[in-house]
C-alpha cells in the first residue's frame, strides 16, 4: 500500500498555497511591492477563534455565475477556504449549526448529493463562493482527452496518470473545471504514482493556490476559462473546462528543490504573502539529501509568484520528506508564521522578513531516527494549530512506517526573546514546572514511554481541534483522545480499531473523524466520552470532514459526499 502514504500526508496536512497574481487587484498592487498585510484585512474574525488575525479573506467575492442571497460578510464567515479554515489551522467551526450526526449513503438518508472523484483523493476539500476545490488523481477522467492512447480498436478509455485539482459546484457537486498536471518524468522519488494532487487548496477571492504533483506553487483563477484567460497564457491544456493559471512557481526548476515522494503542502495566504513548505527531502537511497541548500520554507508574493524570502532550515537535518503545512497567528502582539520542519522541529518566522523568532524540538534529545520507522525520532506531518496563544502539535511519520511512539505538545511562543529562540525543554525534562524549564516554551507534553514500556501516545498525522478548553486529536493507531487544552490532562480516549490519517473536526457541538476502515465517528463535545454515531462510508476516509453553509462534506478516497438534513 505504498500508494496511500504520501497522500495521507497531504490530507492531514492539507494546505497549499499559491501566489495570486494579477487580476483586478493587480493594478492596485504593483508586482513585488510589499504591502502591509493588515491593509486589506477584513473585520471578520475566524468563526472558531474570536480575535484571530484576519487575512485577505476580505477579498472574497461571491461566485458571479451563481448569485446568492448571502451577504459578502456571511460568505466570508461561513466559508472554509483553506486547510484548517483559517490561518491558525484549528479544525474548529463555531458557525455552522444543525448538522446531522447520522446519515446513510446506501439509502440516501441525509445525503444531499455525492460526486465521483479520482480513484484516489487526498487533497482535502475547501469551499468558497459557491465552489468546492479539492485535489485528486485522473481516475474520474473528467475530460476524455486525458485517457491513454488506445492500444487496440474499441478499447475502453483508461485514464492516464495525472494530478488533478478539481472545481465542483457547491450546490450540487457538478463538475466545473479541472487543473491537469502531467506526472514528473523522474517518477516516484519526486512524484508518487496515482496519488494525484495531495495539496488542499487555499482560496482567496477569485484566486486558488495549491501545490501540484510537479512541486509547483500554482495560482489559478477560481472562474477558470469561463471569464477568459487571465495571467499566464502558456497553459498546456486549454479546453473550456481546463484551469486558467495566473502564475506558477516551479520550485524544482527555479529553486532547486528536491521533493521526496510528492510535494503536498496546503499553502497559506496572509495579506499579500503565500507561505508554503516546499517538500524538500531525501533521494531514493534515504541516506542522501540532494539539495540541502534549497528552501524548505517559502514566502511568495501572491500577486506575482515572486519569492520574497526563503529558509533552507532544516537543511541537512531533514529526516525523510516534508509533508506538512504552515500556520499563522499573532501571539502576544508578534505576527508569526510557524513552519513544521522535516527534522521534527517547529520554526517560527517573522512573516515579512523571514527572521527566526523561535524554534522547538518536538522530539526528545535521546530519540533516534531509524530508516523504515523502527526508531523513536519522528518528523511532523500534522499541522500546527494556534489557540489562545498556544501552539498544539504532534509528531508522526510516513504511515507506511507503521505505529510507534509519539509525542503531543502544547507550546507557549511568548517565551521567545531575541537572544532566546530555542524554546525546547531542557535535558529531556518534560515537567513544565521544573526550574530548568523556566524559560522553555513547554506548557505540557503527552507521550513517550512509561517505565514499563507502555506507549503513552503514538505517532500521528492528525491536526488538533481545540475548542472550549478541550483539545481533540487522534493518532495513526486509531485512538481518538480528548485532553484538557491548558494542562494536557486526558479526559477520554476511544480506540476506533482502524488507522486514522485525517483530523478531528469540531462543529455544531460534535467531533467528526474518519478512519481508514471507512467509518466516520461522531462524538459529543465534552469531557465525558459519548459516541453519538458511527457512519459507514464504504471506502477509506483519510481526509477531514468540513462544514460550510449547513452542509458537512465527507471525502472518501474516491467520492465526495454532501451531508445535510433535507
Ligand atoms: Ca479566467
Ligand atoms: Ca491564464
Amino acid at each position: 500500500m505504498r500508494v496511500s502514504q504520501r497522500i495521507m500526508a497531504a490530507l492531514c496536512a492539507g494546505a497549499l498555497l499559491v501566489g495570486a497574481a494579477y487580476v483586478a487587484s493587480c493594478s492596485r498592487s504593483p508586482a513585488g511591492q510589499a504591502k502591509d498585510p493588515k491593509h486589506e484585512q477584513p473585520d471578520t474574525a475566524r468563526p472558531g477563534n474570536p480575535g484571530s488575525p484576519a487575512t485577505g479573506l476580505a477579498l472574497v467575492q461571491p461566485d458571479r455565475a451563481a448569485p446568492t442571497a448571502q451577504s459578502r460578510a456571511e460568505i466570508i464567515a461561513r466559508a472554509w477556504p483553506m486547510f484548517g479554515g483559517r490561518p491558525e489551522r484549528n479544525m474548529v467551526n463555531t458557525v455552522e449549526r444543525n448538522l446531522p450526526a447520522e446519515w446513510d449513503i446506501r439509502t440516501g438518508k441525509n445525503v444531499k448529493w455525492s460526486a465521483k472523484l479520482g480513484s484516489q483523493a487526498y487533497g482535502n476539500p475547501v469551499v468558497l463562493g459557491g465552489r468546492i476545490f479539492l485535489g485528486t488523481n485522473n481516475g474520474g477522467l473528467y475530460n476524455p482527452r486525458d485517457a491513454r492512447k488506445p492500444t487496440r480498436p474499441g478499447e475502453p478509455p483508461v485514464p492516464e496518470d495525472k494530478g488533478i485539482l478539481l472545481c465542483l459546484r457547491e450546490a450540487d457537486g457538478k463538475f466545473l473545471w479541472q487543473a491537469v498536471h502531467d506526472k514528473l518524468p523522474s517518477g516516484r522519488v519526486n512524484d508518487w504514482p496515482e496519488q494525484g494532487i495531495c495539496s488542499s487548496p487555499c482560496v482567496e477571492g477569485n484566486r486558488v493556490y495549491y501545490v501540484s504533483n510537479r512541486c509547483e506553487l500554482v495560482c489559478a483563477d477560481a472562474e477558470g476559462f469561463a471569464d477568459g484567460n487571465q495571467g499566464a497564457q502558456d497553459e498546456k491544456y486549454k479546453d473550456a473546462t481546463d484551469a486558467d493559471f495566473i502564475w506558477r512557481l516551479d520550485m524544482m526548476e527555479e529553486l532547486g528543490v528536491f521533493p521526496h515522494n510528492l510535494a503536498v503542502c496546503s499553502p497559506l495566504v496572509v495579506g499579500d504573502i503565500v507561505f508554503v513548505v516546499t517538500g524538500n527531502g531525501h533521494d531514493e537511497s534515504h541516506e542522501n539529501i540532494p539539495a540541502p541548500q534549497a528552501p524548505s520554507f517559502l514566502a511568495v508574493d501572491k500577486h506575482t509568484g515572486k519569492v520574497l524570502w526563503e529558509s533552507n532550515l532544516p537543511g541537512e537535518r531533514i529526516l525523510h520528506g516534508q509533508w506538512s503545512n504552515p500556520a499563522y497567528a499573532e501571539i502576544n502582539g508578534q505576527p508569526q508564521v510557524i513552519f513544521p520542519g522535516g527534522d521534527g522541529w517547529l520554526y517560527a518566522f517573522e512573516p515579512k522578513s523571514g527572521k527566526l523568532l523561535w524554534k522547538f524540538d518536538c522530539n526528545p534529545k535521546n530519540s533516534k531516527y531509524i530508516l523504515g520507522g523502527r526508531g523513536t525520532k519522528n518528523e511532523i506531518i500534522a499541522t500546527p494549530v494556534v489557540y489562545e496563544g498556544r501552539v498544539y502539535i504532534q509528531v508522526g511519520q510516513d504511515p507506511e512506517h507503521g505505529e510507534g511512539v509519539g509525542h503531543l505538545w502544547c507550546i507557549d511562543p511568548s517565551k521567545a526573546r531575541p537572544d532566546h529562540v530555542d524554546l525546547t525543554p531542557v535535558n529531556d525534562n518534560f515537567d513544565p514546572k521544573a526550574p530548568e524549564n523556566k524559560n522553555s516554551g513547554l506548557v505540557w507534553h503527552v507521550g513517550g514511554q512509561s517505565k514499563d514500556g507502555k506507549l503513552l501516545w503514538r505517532r500521528g498525522l492528525s491536526t488538533c481541534a481545540v475548542h472550549d478548553g478541550l483539545c481533540y486529536v487522534a493518532n495513526l493507531s486509531g485512538f481518538v483522545a480528548c485532553f484538557d487544552a491548558r494542562t494536557g490532562e486526558k479526559y477520554w480516549e476511544h480506540d476506533t480499531l482502524a488507522a486514522i490519517w485525517g483530523s478531528p473536526y469540531w462543529v455544531d457541538g460534535k467531533v467528526y473523524i474518519g478512519t481508514d476502515s471507512g467509518e466516520v465517528y461522531v462524538f459529543q463535545h465534552g469531557k465525558d466520552k459519548k459516541l453519538l454515531a458511527k457512519n459507514d462510508m464504504e471506502a477509506p476516509v483519510l481526509s477531514t470532514p468540513i462544514a460550510v453553509n449547513g452542509v458537512l462534506y465527507v471525502m472518501t478516497n474516491s467520492r465526495l459526499y454532501a451531508i445535510a438534513y433535507k
